[in-house]
């Protein structure tokens, strides 16, 4: 039996990082552990692009136009998302998830899903580096091992 998985020492890898600027102080926590994640598994800064764009929802668009490039082998979407009192918060989230899905699919590129969908603003902190962990670099990581394993896998 052959088992194949990603490995997250990824040699000369390219990753674009998209983070949304709505709740920005705690995107940047996301974005902070996102790029110690990247730094601490041997990507160079050099080797590390941040893209910023208004609001969760417009993470796919940019998202697909920055795969479409071709010079990146892996992306991070970072954004934050809080539920408010109308069903804004369902369309923004559900556009966001299923739109960076297809960009993925689409460009064969992994996508790091460092969104964060809550409820309240303390359930975003504590996913931002404070209770349970951080999302930013969860998301690099994998993004980190699916490149790896992309790598493994050839047509
Ligand atoms: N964008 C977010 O990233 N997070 C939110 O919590 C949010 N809320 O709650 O409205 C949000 N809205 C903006 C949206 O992503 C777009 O930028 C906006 O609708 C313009 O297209």
């Amino acid at each position: 039996m052959k088992t194949i998985e990603g490995q997250l020492n990824v040699r000369d890898a390219r990753f674009c990082i998209l983070a949304a600027r709505f709740n920005d102080r705690i995107v940047e926590d996301l974005l902070r552990g996102a790029l110690d994640a990247l730094k601490r598994h041997g990507v160079s800064e050099a080797s590390i692009d941040v893209v910023r764009v208004p609001g969760a929802f417009e993470l796919p668009l940019a998202a697909r136009k920055v795969a479409r490039t071709r010079h990146y082998d892996g992306l991070i979407a970072l954004g934050v998302v809080i539920r408010g009192a109308t069903p804004h918060f369902d369309f923004v989230c559900g556009e966001c998830a299923a739109g960076l899905n297809r960009v993925s699919l689409e460009f064969e590129t992994p996508v790091g899903f460092g969104v964060l969908t809550c409820d309240t603003v303390d359930q975003a902190i504590e996913r931002s580096g404070v209770k349970h962990g951080n999302k930013g670099a969860d998301a690099a990581l994998a993004a980190l091992e699916m490149v790896s394993l992309l790598r493994q896998i050839v047509s």
